[in-house]
């Protein structure tokens, strides 16, 4: 079910507060930053701003182009969670 979940909204008010924490590096929304969050950046590895895999999402630097740097910023918040 979680892996329906492709973007995130965790500032909607439609969930009754559950999940009111926007939690860094959690791409696929389930309230928590694993392996699954760092395999989407590693996804889009080496790609840059105008190319057709870049994603600003995945930029976690803002820099143009994802790469370890990225990667590092998310596995840096490996395990955090809102529950
Ligand atoms: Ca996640
Ligand atoms: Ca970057
Ligand atoms: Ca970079």
């Amino acid at each position: 079910m979680y892996s329906e979940l492709t973007t995130l909204d965790v500032a909607s008010d439609d969930n009754n507060g559950a999940y009111h924490c926007a939690l860094f590096g959690d791409f696929d929304g389930n309230v928590d930053v694993n392996v699954a969050d760092i395999m989407r950046v590693a996804n889009h590895w080496r790609c840059k701003c105008g190319g057709a895999c870049y994603n600003p999402r995945y930029d976690m630097d803002g820099d143009c182009d994802i790469d370890v740097v990225d990667i590092m910023k998310v596995v840096a918040n490996w395990g955090a969670t809102c529950w």
